[in-house]
């Protein structure tokens, strides 16, 4: 299903954004999350809820924090390497998944257009709200794209992706990637190729494996940012569930290396018991002190099996570059 939600078609504005696929409502998929995650063991909630608009402020907060390095890495190597990426890849269209109204897509912007001026972008994301300001900024700031902005969730199944087959370029910045458990990444990478063509490429940044106490800093910061993007989760909860006997600060931060799946992990820790209700969705929610719940997972990747795992999926390396400290890479990957 397709809905135009909203769009500007003058000669100087060309935009649109589209709601594909599932109609099932943020709160009606937020309430099945909250009764299957609450339950889980360990208790476990989706990072997608972290992202409201004060979720989304203080994300962009953590990327300009000293000790989070991945969002400068990502953009030092892009910024290298955003010119090669536009040759290489011959891209007509540029699709982003998770988009936001990032500095980096105008870097790859700069360049797709500089050989394909009339460059077809599509943004996916989550939030409307979101797509429509990106969409109106980037009509106005390049006059000869074309904008086809889609709601979507870039973990449901993929809609059809427009452009031409064969010259789309699909990116995936930020390390979202190692938000997604194996077996979940597994099945993104095959959505992802399915909805591809042969010679479309995939541009996907990853987060690598390095000394546990610096990203023990990123994942805790000193001041207390990250900490508090945790908290907002509770905050989303009781504000659209009707959470009662329960607040942020019943619960603290805590951030976690798992050596064995290379993994960074956020959890709630509830600093008192705990016996609130949903009352929104009549769900009791009842914690003892100590008790535990994951919010987030970020694998950290060696890059030389991230790539053998990337040729199972169906693509061939292209390239793969990290910045100067060796701390983050970016992959240039064609459908084959
Ligand atoms: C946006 C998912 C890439 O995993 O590093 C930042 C989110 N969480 N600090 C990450 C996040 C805590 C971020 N991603």
């Amino acid at each position: 299903m397709t809905a135009v939600i909203a769009g500007g078609a003058t000669t100087e504005l060309r935009w649109r954004v589209n709601h594909v696929g599932s109609m099932l409502s943020t709160r009606a998929r937020l309430e099945a999350d909250v009764r299957t995650g609450l339950v889980a063991s360990p208790p476990t909630l989706p990072p997608r809820w972290f992202y409201d608009e004060r979720g989304s402020r203080l994300f962009d907060e953590i990327t300009r924090l000293p000790e989070y390095y991945p969002t400068r890495r990502e953009t030092e190597i892009l910024a290298a390497r955003a010119n090669e990426i536009a040759i290489r890849s011959e891209a007509s269209t540029l699709v982003e998944l998770g988009s936001g109204t990032s500095a980096k897509t105008r870097l790859l912007l700069d360049a797709l257009t500089a050989y394909a001026p009339d460059l077809l972008f599509v943004p996916l994301d989550v939030s409307v709200e979101v797509l429509t300001e990106a969409a109106v900024e980037i009509a106005g700031r390049y006059r000869d794209i074309a904008v086809d902005a889609l709601v979507a969730d870039f973990g449901d199944p993929l809609p059809p992706l427009p452009g031409d087959e064969g010259r789309r370029l699909v990116a995936f910045f930020g390390g979202t990637i190692g938000n997604f458990q194996t077996h979940e990444r597994h099945a993104f990478l095959d959505r992802v190729r399915q909805a591809m063509a042969p010679g479309d490429h995939l541009l996907l940044g990853a987060d690598l494996i390095k000394d546990p106490n610096r990203l023990l800093a990123a994942y805790d910061d000193s001041r207390g940012v990250t900490a508090e993007f945790n908290l907002n989760l509770i905050e989303v909860l009781t504000r659209e569930l009707d959470g009662r006997g329960v607040r942020p600060n019943d619960f603290a931060h805590v951030a976690r290396w798992n050596a064995d799946k290379h993994r960074m992990e956020m959890w709630l820790r509830a600093r008192c018991d705990i016996d609130a209700i949903f009352a929104a969705i009549d769900l009791p929610w009842v914690l003892p002190a100590g008790a535990e719940i994951l919010t987030e997972i970020s694998v950290k990747f060696d890059l030389g099996a991230l790539h053998k795992e990337l040729r199972a999926h169906g693509f061939a390396v292209t390239a793969g570059w990290m910045d100067r400290r060796g701390d983050y890479s970016l992959s240039l990957l064609r459908a084959i």
